[in-house]
């Protein structure tokens, strides 16, 4: 049964260090309106979309860091942004900084909601992947301090039944590991929104500036048709405090394909009509109950980093007795 449901990556442009909250909101809504009258069903904004990336930024003023901060979703300032979806009838993603309980014990996360279609929160991510340093260094061209303002998120990764929809969500550098993708595929993720900031050059890895575009690209390609899922990816682009962010915001089939892209590193609505059930013959293809070998994969989940190469005896005690039933040394037999 077909059951189209149109998108939007909502691009933004930069947002200032000093921006009024009040005025960010203003533009959230404007594109919300947009993709309203362009019949969307569901935006998806960036990561931190309510403020600028102050990760580049170290501060230890607790009034200006708490100013990045919701204590509540939703709450007073971002009403309007929640009023104006259930009006009209729109869902969306939004990346922002939460804060938890207060004083000494305050936890903070770089965080993601997806509200429906009546304004109702109807599921909430926690970023797992929070890249950079815990503190400044002066060695780097780049500051990326999420470590010092976020703990790792820890809702795990959750998919919610939503506009008809199976939809997980997923937070900026989250999209560089095959792991989360698989993790959704695995409950039948069917679309998967997912905002980022992420510079346009990388001064301490020279080397992969070339390929900027393509790193983002990559591996959302690999997991949309790894898993049988879409993807929408939002950006905050353009130069914002002196540092020039990626725009690239695009949406991708369950075949890999990138179906839509951005044009500009401002303001952008960017529109698809996807079919949700696209995704279910992908899935199909790879009929992951019938081929996967989790009992073969347990040294994911066992080693963080890479190590020394198992043994055949390592290997043998390792695998479950499904498998280990089995010669794993080619040379056992003879
Ligand atoms: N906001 C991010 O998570 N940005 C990272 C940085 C560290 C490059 C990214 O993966 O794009």
């Amino acid at each position: 049964m077909e059951r189209p449901l149109t998108v939007a990556a909502a691009q933004l442009g930069p947002i200032s260090r000093d921006a009024r909250r009040q005025d960010v909101i203003t533009r959230l809504v404007s594109l919300l309106e947009k993709a309203a009258r362009m019949e969307c069903q569901l935006v998806v904004f960036p990561e931190m979309a309510l403020t600028t990336f102050f990760p580049r930024f170290l501060t230890e003023d607790e009034s200006e860091i708490s100013g990045y901060f919701e204590t509540e979703m939703p709450n007073p300032s971002v009403s309007p942004l929640f009023e104006t979806a259930a009006r009209l009838g729109v869902g969306f993603y939004l990346g922002y900084c939460e804060q938890v309980g207060r004083g000494k014990a305050v936890r903070r996360y770089n965080s993601a909601i997806l509200v429906d279609e009546t304004g109702h929160i109807a599921g909430k991510y926690r970023k797992v992947h929070v890249p950079g340093n815990p503190q400044y260094d002066p060695a780097l061209g780049l500051q990326h301090l999420e470590p010092w303002y976020f703990l790792d998120g820890d809702l795990g990764f959750p998919v919610f039944h939503c506009l008809g929809t199976r939809i997980g969500m997923l937070i900026c550098n989250d999209r560089r590991w095959p792991e989360p993708w698989r993790v959704l595929g695995l409950q039948g993720a069917e679309l998967v929104l997912l905002g980022y900031n992420s510079p346009s050059q990388l001064p301490d890895n020279p080397r992969q500036n070339a390929f900027r575009t393509e790193h983002h690209q990559l591996p959302m390609r690999a997991a949309a048709y790894q898993n049988g899922l879409w993807v929408v990816a939002s950006a905050k682009a353009g130069r914002e405090e002196g540092c020039d962010m990626m725009g690239g915001s695009c949406i991708i089939a369950p075949s890999g394909e990138v179906v839509a892209v951005s044009s500009t590193l401002g303001d952008e609505l960017l529109t698809y009509t996807l079919e949700p059930g696209l995704a279910e013959e992908y899935k199909s293809f790879f009929d992951m109950s019938r081929y996967r070998r989790p009992e073969s994969y347990g040294l994911i989940c066992d080693r963080c980093g890479p190590g020394e190469p198992l043994t055949s005896a390592e290997w043998a005690s390792k695998l479950s007795p499904k498998v280990s039933g089995q010669p794993t040394d080619p040379d056992a037999d003879s």
